[in-house]
């Protein structure tokens, strides 16, 4: 315990270098989701709407869990993805919002409740806003990367 603290009656907001270090996190997590977006050689592929070409695949990722990736737009890339863990939960949920082929609009779930939200708002293949919520629904934290160089200049706090 450091001397001269107040005890539990304090709560101070992060100090800067906080939503810093969480900028590099989640640029780290970010590259590390582009590399997962095609589906892996031995998934299974499916031919949905008949044009020859596959839309749908299925596997089972790291996890142990299913993997749906499914290209709804027909341009040869996946569009929107759903993971699941071993317990049919959901993991992790994405979708090409803007139709470029490049996924920017993520969704992240704890025992398949919503837990965090990212999106890539000007379409340049980095996340810029951060939402992280309680129970689903609650807005906790916001994140906005203003200048899109990865990390955040606006963190607002919500306490319940
Ligand atoms: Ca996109
Ligand atoms: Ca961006
Ligand atoms: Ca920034």
């Amino acid at each position: 315990m450091p001397a001269g603290g107040t005890g539990m009656k304090a709560n101070p907001p992060a100090p800067p270098l906080g939503g810093l270090r969480i900028g590099v996190l989640f640029c780290l997590l970010w590259g590390a989701s582009l590399a997962a977006l095609d589906p892996p050689p031995g998934a299974a592929a499916f031919d949905d709407n008949g044009d020859g070409r596959p839309d749908r695949w299925e596997f089972f990722n790291q996890d142990g869990g299913l993997s749906i990736y499914l290209d709804t737009k027909g341009s040869g890339k996946v569009s929107y993805l759903l993971d699941h863990d071993r317990e049919a939960l959901r993991v992790r949920e994405a979708l090409d919002f803007n139709g470029d082929g490049e996924l920017d609009d993520f969704y992240y779930y704890a025992n398949d409740v919503l837990v965090r939200r990212e999106l890539d708002t000007n379409y340049d293949g980095r996340i810029d806003v951060w939402v992280y919520l309680e129970a689903g629904v609650y807005i906790t934290r916001y994140e906005r990367d203003k200048d899109y160089d990865g990390i955040p200049e606006l963190v607002k706090v919500f306490v319940p």
